[in-house]
């Protein structure tokens, strides 16, 4: 496989190339893809130099795979020139996860609905994947009917200028404001733009794509999007109701089988997920689980996973990797 990784500067971008790293992914020739500003300059993989390069000589080079890190409006108008030249774009942009025409991909969940002839597959947003993969399961065995999520986002979901400017509050000192307001020592219920609905685009990112990722728009979902001043993961509150009535322990079983999730339940040592534990983990962390008390077949649980890694970065890998392995590359 020719893998290119466009956004390779970037904080999801550097997080790709870890996975890569430490999956010891198998690829023949890797391309590290920037804006502009970057072509020409130096990068290690492996203890090897890459000049990095601009978009315009990466879609010549005609890669197998392209994984986008780099932006919606970069996706918009780059994917679709890769994919005529016959490259597969893994796009972590929100540009194309609702077009009907393409695939919304968590692998443990809808791989098998990867085609030979799709050329851009679409990596849903980071909040979303580690509510859905946690779910998956539960879905299957108990069917939901309700989901109500409240979140606790970290600042690297926004990107690098956003980390700065937590650390440079912290240290006292001034950087770029990315949020409207201070986000060190401060709760911001704000992500992304306000829709007309009174939502935030990320609230709505929430709503949609877990529909169509579990390909059920019966689903009801509803959220609360809110960044923290934390760094190593996004966690959320999920109130789940669901069809069918379940058992506790049952619960804990098929979640402990659950692909890609590790359960973390143990509340009388003070074992629950946290952001600092899950940080650089590829896994979706669930735990204080406890029945809803106030209506039936509802499940109260707390999920936590590092957004860069499960929530981006592996997700794009596992689909580059399910690729490869069904020799559709
Ligand atoms: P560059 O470093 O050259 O600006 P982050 O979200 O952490 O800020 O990272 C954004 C990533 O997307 C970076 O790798 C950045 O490259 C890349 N990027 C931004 N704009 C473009 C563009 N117009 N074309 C290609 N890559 C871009
Ligand atoms: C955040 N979820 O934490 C966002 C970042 O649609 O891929 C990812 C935005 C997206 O701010």
């Amino acid at each position: 496989m020719k893998l290119a990784v466009v956004g390779a500067t970037g904080l999801v971008g550097s997080e790709i190339l870890e996975v890569l790293e430490e999956h010891n992914f198998p690829f023949n020739e890797l391309l590290l893809v920037a804006s502009e500003r970057s072509a020409g300059k130096q990068m290690t993989f492996k203890g090897k130099e890459y000049t990095i390069m601009g978009l315009k000589q990466a879609v010549s080079e005609k890669p197998d795979v392209a994984i986008f890190s780099a932006g919606g409006s970069t996706s918009l108008e780059w994917a679709p020139q890769f994919a005529a030249v016959g490259t597969i774009v893994i796009d972590n942009s929100s540009a194309w996860r609702m077009d009907p025409s393409k695939k919304l991909v968590v692998p443990e969940i809808n791989a098998k609905d990867i085609r030979i002839d799709d050329r851009i597959i679409a990596n849903p947003n980071c909040s979303t994947i580690q509510m859905v993969v946690a779910l998956n399961l539960l879905h299957k065995k108990y069917k939901i009917k309700r989901i109500v999520v409240s979140t606790y986002q970290s600042v690297t979901g926004t990107g690098k200028a956003a980390v700065d400017q937590m650390m440079a509050e912290r240290a006292g000192g001034t950087a770029e404001m990315v949020y409207p307001h201070k986000i060190d020592m401060n709760v911001l219920p704000h992500i992304d733009v306000f829709q007309p609905n009174g939502y935030t685009k990320e609230e709505m990112k929430m709503i949609n794509e877990t529909k169509k990722i579990f390909g059920d728009d019966s689903i009801q979902v509803t959220a609360t999007t809110v960044r923290i001043p934390t760094m190593g993961g996004h966690s959320e509150a999920v109130n789940v109701e669901f069809h069918e009535d379940f058992d506790l322990e049952e619960v804990k079983e098929i979640l402990s089988k659950t692909p890609g999730v590790i359960l973390q339940d143990d509340p009388a040592n003070n074992i629950y997920p946290m952001p600092l534990t899950a940080h650089k983990k590829d896994e979706v962390f669930v735990g204080r689980l406890r029945r809803d008390e106030s209506q039936p077949n509802t499940l109260n649980m707390w999920i936590v996973a590092d957004n860069l890694r499960k929530g981006a970065a592996t997700n794009a890998v596992q689909i580059a990797g399910y690729l490869l392995e069904h020799s559709m590359k």
